[in-house]
């Protein structure tokens, strides 16, 4: 505004001047002092609260508000103090530096900000800091991971199903897009039935805050919801659907209580498209693109493995929008690479849980990943992150684990992939779609880890059609499935319902409601009475194969050696110090006499092999060799002793 006064009155006369003088006084002037002269407002604060001894300090704010062009922040209290201000072009949003001395107390600490207009506070406070003997645990292989989707598994609350702004057709069980009710109160009422499992860790897809109105369109699926979270438009907000942070926090401390552990799912990649950034963002440079203007992620994910790969399609993976529809951060921008590491560790500091599923993980630059996780490993030293790097190939994501450096000289320093290779492959051999023999074919890629043991395998996951629903599954084939998902090297995930063997297509059919978790629901699949005699076998497999895993520390962690392997079997042993344990498929429809070649792991002549589980004799070794009967169509698990 000032540039106009000056251009006005930079006129070679000499009336001019003063003509442009009393132009600026009397008709532009007042415009700009009228809009000027407004009062500052903050309307949101991020993070809101910080620690005293973090190992982030200072932390930088972010503050939405309005008339904030020109403010000044400043500190009333000695123990912390501020520097750094800088305002975006709107004047609604400031970032600040807040340096945190040590010795600083727990308690409230309020911040003047002023401009020439008048001034108001920033409400900050600082926090006390949770016992890290008792939170930020992480995760590894002695854990077994149960995937919610929270909408769908229990409804502990029904005053929160339709928060004051939803339209009635938002929550809505017939529809498989809107909301259904299920929230944080009802896992809180059901955490015994995953310690009555055998579960240790709970991953939650995101309770980050989402629209709550309802997308219409004219494709079959409409009208639809954000039920499943992924589409932030608040990254400090819990979704109201759910319940609050204080349910939050009271979930997290129960699962504590009990043993369970408890992983956030976070999303860095985007928001969602309903987000206040959208329309007036923080910086110019927030998103990659705008909403007017941006790429379309054509998901070349393989171009992001290749060294050989040209720059606009590295790009285009990299900046593309999600759908076209979800603002793609650009963590090329430092502001926002520093927003979003707070904001993570906010979340692991202010809740106290164990470990971070991260969505998309590939979209969001290397550099970005390696980052994150020392800034999470720097505070909370066994805090644990899984990638979602959704490929079938193997190559790909032991690409994107930590503990190796890449062609582009980065470690992403990440803990965990999922082996969504080795998933696939159980889902086809458990399927009768390849030989047994695959799965040893795609174990021997585990060359290309720094270490396989710490690879996330899963039975499923709320992307993907359940195991029932698949062509040619049977109840075998799932119980086969899991079984060697329980028992293969990683640290295994359970998907909310697979236990029972629960039907559901691909999305959104596999994410059908928990049976019992709902107001008038016919019977309950949380308690033996209420479960059909399928997913009770089902059930009792699952609950016997985790505790198997729980009793042996070779199937947690020992080695895995191929003992044998065709069409139709395959069986290995796991192995570490204290003790063996083999484990055989059989996939055939009759029972299979096998000789185990069991002198190549060191087994002793005269040793027994015990079954464990399965219908199996005792055998005993002989010339290195014990003779098996196979039992059809399952999978047995043997001691040696
Ligand atoms: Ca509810
Ligand atoms: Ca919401
Ligand atoms: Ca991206």
């Amino acid at each position: 505004m000032a540039r106009d006064c000056h251009e006005i009155t930079n006129v070679r006369s000499i009336v001019a001047p003063i003509l442009g003088i009393l132009v600026c006084i009397l008709v532009w002037c007042p415009v700009f002092v009228a809009r000027d002269s407004a009062a500052p407002a903050v309307s949101k604060v991020e993070p809101p609260s910080w620690w005293a001894g973090h190992t982030i300090n200072p932390v930088r704010l972010l503050v939405r508000g309005e008339n904030l062009t020109g403010a000044r922040v400043r500190s009333t209290q000695q123990t912390i103090q501020t520097s750094n201000v800088s305002v975006n072009r709107n004047g609604t949003y400031l970032f600040v530096n807040v340096s945190i001395n040590p010795s600083a107390q727990p308690g409230s600490y309020p911040l003047i900000l002023e401009t020439t207009n008048g001034e108001t506070t920033i409400p900050f406070t600082l926090a006390p800091s949770l016992d890290p003997k008792t939170h930020f645990q992480g995760i590894r292989a002695d854990d077994v991971i149960y995937l919610i989707m929270p909408d769908r598994f229990a409804n502990g609350d029904t005053t929160n199903d339709a928060p004051g702004d939803s339209q009635p057709e938002a929550t809505d069980r017939t529809n498989p897009r809107a909301y259904h009710g299920g929230d944080l109160r009802g896992i809180i009422n059901h955490l015994a039935y995953f310690k009555d499992l055998g579960i240790t860790a709970l991953w939650l897809t995101p309770w980050y805050d989402n629209w709550n109105g309802i997308n219409k369109c004219d494709k079959p699926w409409c009208p639809n919801t954000y039920y499943h979270g992924y589409h932030a438009i608040d990254y400090y907000g819990v979704e109201d659907h759910f319940g609050n942070l204080a349910t939050l926090r009271e979930l997290i401390e129960k699962a504590h209580a009990l043993g369970l552990k408890v992983i956030q799912d976070q999303v860095a990649n985007h928001v969602g498209s309903h987000h206040p950034w959208v329309t007036d963002s923080p910086l110019d440079d927030w998103f990659h693109g705008t909403l007017a203007d941006h790429q379309l992620n054509k998901f070349q994910n393989s171009v992001l493995l290749s060294p050989h790969a040209n720059r606009d399609e590295v790009r285009n993976t990299l900046d593309g929008w999600f759908n076209d529809d979800l603002p793609d951060m650009n963590q090329d921008e430092p502001e926002v690479v520093r927003y979003e590491i707070q904001n993570a560790l906010w979340w692991v500091g202010t809740t106290g849980f164990d470990g971070i599923r991260q969505d998309t993980i590939q979209y969001v630059p290397r550099s970005f990943i390696r980052d994150l996780s020392n800034a999470l490993h720097r505070q909370y030293p066994r805090m644990w992150m899984v990638g979602e790097v959704f490929e079938r190939d193997a190559a790909q994501t032991a690409f994107f684990i930590g503990g190796h450096t890449g062609w582009d000289n980065i470690d992403t320093r990440l803990d965990s992939v999922f082996d969504f290779a080795l998933w696939n492959t159980s889902l086809q051999v458990f399927t009768d779609k390849q030989p047994v023999r695959a799965l040893r074919d795609q174990l021997k890629y585990d060359a290309l880890y720094p270490d396989p043991s710490k690879v996330t395998t899963l039975v499923n996951n709320h992307d993907t059609a359940r195991f029932i629903s698949l062509e040619n599954a049977t109840l075998e084939g799932s119980m086969m499935h899991t079984a060697f998902t329980l028992s293969v090297r990683g640290i295994p995930q359970l998907y909310y319902g697979e236990e029972i063997a629960m039907e559901g297509r691909e999305d959104p059919d596999n994410r059908r409601d928990f049976p019992g978790g709902f107001p008038g629901d016919g019977r309950s699949a949380f308690v033996a009475t209420g479960r059909t005699q399928t997913e009770q076998r089902m059930y009792q497999w699952t609950q016997n194969w985790i505790r198997l895993r729980h009793e042996h520390s070779s199937i947690r962690q020992g080695r895995l050696i191929d003992l044998y392997y065709d069409d139709v079997l395959y069986l290995f042993a796991r192995q570490d110090r204290s003790e063996t344990v083999i484990v055989a498929i059989n996939r055939a429809a009759q029972e299979k006499q096998i000789t185990v070649p069991v002198g190549s792991i060191g087994v002793k002549d005269r040793s027994e092999l015990i079954a464990l589980i399965g219908p199996l004799g005792t055998a005993r070794v002989t010339n290195g060799q014990a003779q098996l009967t196979l039992p059809a169509k399952t999978i047995v698990a043997l001691a040696v002793r």
